[in-house]
């Protein structure tokens, strides 16, 4: 009994990766107003005024615009507060997200 060696079955691999990034896109669109997207932007990203409106006027001129990056739960809830937050107002502003390669 003393001599038996046993070989563990499960091998533990360190766990070094770094979790994946995804972006948060802003859509633009023709019908919310921009202060709303200031609004909004400041509201749920925590931008100053001068941020926000920076961002909101990238995706008006470009047709949509990088908001900010995170880990993926983090991206998809802020991606719906802002996207819900829009349509609670009647407008179809749009957040979605996308993983960084
Ligand atoms: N294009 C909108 C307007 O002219 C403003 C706007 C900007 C809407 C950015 C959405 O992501 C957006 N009222």
């Amino acid at each position: 009994m003393s001599n038996t060696v046993t070989t563990p079955k499960t091998r533990t691999k360190p766990q070094v990766k770094r979790p994946r990034l995804y972006k948060v896109l802003l859509m633009n669109d023709d019908f919310t107003p921009r202060e709303f997207v200031v609004a909004v932007l400041m509201g749920v990203f925590r931008m100053t005024q001068e941020q926000a409106y920076a961002v909101m006027m990238a995706a008006h001129r470009q047709g949509c615009c990088v908001v900010a990056v995170f880990t993926r739960e983090i991206a998809e809830t802020k991606a719906a507060l802002g996207t819900e937050a829009g349509r609670r107002a009647g407008f179809p502003l749009m957040f979605t997200i996308e993983p960084e390669e």
